[in-house]
């Protein structure tokens, strides 16, 4: 045995032929990947920054083979890294650079068990994408609420091995209020049947809440029971320019008030962040004549029956014009009009790709302290690195800034070069502010020991404890969340 790249130093054997041979009996030759051609798929992650290698990728069909997979590995000493749609921000997906882990696909587990639009529930397996769960909720006439940028691709065990946000959480939730029962396959290969469709269970610790945002580090999502709600096919959507930072949060305060449970989104976009969307998303275009530092994406939702969503979005745009906060809005009058406002949000991820290296930060602060972090951070920042660019975006509603950071546009690379430095400036005034580093994109790697810096002793202990407990040799995502 040869010491993989584990942080710890862990050793962990490689794969045997016997292993193999026995994975190959369980799963058959399309569920046992080792041909580098075929592998290279899952050895490295959205942002194109994080690369692995393995032994085999791993492509079960049902909890059955994942949970043969998990034991003959757990028995041979084999580390596992569970992966659904590889979309994760923060390198959770990816396997180390030993070559001795095994990549665990879900994405063959894709069977919607049951949609139970009565019990406004349904059942559905881990690697179903997400865009496919929300299609089969609305072809019963119901909603399942959680959407990104990458619902195409995402998968609904990849959402809840990360608590995923996305723009609809301001009215139903992250992933963990959305999921009502799960199926685990533990790190030793026992299957945790715990797919309750209830909403009332008070029988002792909520175990499936270990499972969610736990990414992929404690066990293997198999199956879920996700809520539904009613559909809102009603909507009314508008790109704004507020004043500032400042007057988007109390336009914020005037949507809730006058709208009420019908605001489902209100998303923040700076102008760098709209410029690069302009510059590399196709079919996208500034709806006004000039230019503002700030836009917001608003959306209200609601029932067909409900009263006329856009005469509230109009008073509450109104009332903001009197009290100067809204320089300018564009109200969208069908779904094209709709669709092209959420492309100009949506599509920051995707433009900043293409403008180089960047460095993500996915903050979350008491919403009142926006306008001031922004301001704050920005001229720090920009002290350390003139021409940076700011490419802050995201779900100003919950408070949550991805605070991304681009190079200067004739030296992106700059920009890594002084990563850590940049990252302490906004890490520092996040922690003052008694905010979160991940709002909703996890840990993985990236962010696992900035997070381990900012919380105590007693809260890791506790952390340690869990993983020890559910997973004793270490080998489900190993240096993935924390280091044990
Ligand atoms: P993967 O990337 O495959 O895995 C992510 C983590 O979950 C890894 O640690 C992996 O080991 C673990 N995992 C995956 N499946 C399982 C399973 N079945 N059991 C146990 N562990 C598992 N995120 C948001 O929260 N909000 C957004 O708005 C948002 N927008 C995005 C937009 C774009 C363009 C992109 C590229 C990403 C975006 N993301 C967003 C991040 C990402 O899509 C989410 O984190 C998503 O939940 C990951 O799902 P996945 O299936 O791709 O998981
Ligand atoms: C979003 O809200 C996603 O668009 C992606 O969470 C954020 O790419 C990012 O940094
Ligand atoms: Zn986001």
């Amino acid at each position: 045995m040869t010491p993989t790249d584990d942080p710890r130093g862990h050793v962990t054997p490689a794969l045997t032929d016997g292993l193999l041979r026995a994975l190959l009996d369980s799963l058959g030759r399309s569920g046992v990947l080792t041909e580098p051609d075929d592998v290279a798929p899952y050895l490295t992650d959205w942002t194109g920054t994080h690369h692995g290698r393995v032994g085999a990728v791993l492509r079960p069909r049902d909890t059955a083979q994942v949970s043969d997979a998990v034991r003959l590995c757990a028995e041979a000493g084999v580390a596992m890294v569970p992966q659904g749609g590889n979309t994760g921000l923060c390198g959770g997906a990816t396997p180390d650079a030993s070559g001795r882990q095994v990549v665990l696909s879900l994405g063959r587990l894709r069977r919607i068990r049951e949609v139970d639009p009565a019990a406004d529930t349904m059942t559905v397996e881990a690697g179903v994408p997400l865009a496919t769960a929300r299609e089969a909720a609305a072809a019963a006439g119901r909603l399942f609420p959680l959407s990104m940028g990458s619902e195409g691709s995402c998968t609904i065990g990849g959402n809840i091995a990360t608590n995923a946000g996305g723009t609809a959480v301001l009215r139903y939730g992250m992933m963990r209020e959305l999921v009502l029962g799960l199926e685990v396959v533990l790190p030793d290969g026992r299957v945790w049947d715990g797919l309750r469709a209830v909403r009332k269970d008070n029988t002792g610790y909520d175990v499936k809440q270990l499972f969610i945002g736990a990414e992929g580090t404690l066990g293997v999502v198999t199956a879920a029971v996700l809520r539904l709600f009613p559909q809102t096919p009603c909507r009314a959507t508008a790109w704004l320019a507020p004043r500032d930072v400042d007057a988007a949060v109390a336009i914020l305060s005037v949507l809730r008030e006058r709208a009420a449970e019908r605001l489902t989104a209100y998303e923040l976009v700076s102008r760098q962040a709209l410029d690069m969307v302009l510059a590399h998303v196709p079919g996208t275009r500034d709806p006004f004549r000039e230019n503002h530092p700030w836009y917001a994406l608003v959306e209200l939702g609601g029932p067909a029956a409900a009263e006329d969503l856009d005469t509230v979005l109009e008073a509450s745009l109104g009332e903001a014009f009197e009290r100067d906060l809204l320089v300018d809005a564009a109200v969208a009058t069908g779904t094209a009009q709709r669709e092209a406002l959420w492309l100009m949000r949506e599509g920051v991820s995707e433009a900043q790709r293409s403008e180089g290296p960047s460095i993500k930060h996915d903050v979350t602060l008491p919403i009142g302290d926006l306008a001031a972090f922004v301001a704050d951070v920005g001229t720090r920042l920009r002290a350390l690195l003139p021409g940076i660019r700011l490419v802050t975006y995201g779900h100003v509603g919950d408070g949550n800034l991805h605070y991304n950071l681009s190079g200067p546009v004739d030296d992106p690379s700059a920009l890594l070069v002084l990563r850590d430095e940049l990252t302490a400036v906004v890490y520092e005034r996040v922690a003052q502010r008694g905010g979160s580093i991940s709002a909703e994109h996890g840990l993985g790697t990236t962010k696992r020991d900035a997070a381990a810096a900012l919380k105590g002793e007693v809260e890791l202990d506790v952390a340690r404890a869990v993983k020890g407990a559910l997973d004793p040799t270490g080998l489900m995502n190993p240096g993935k969340v924390l280091l044990t």
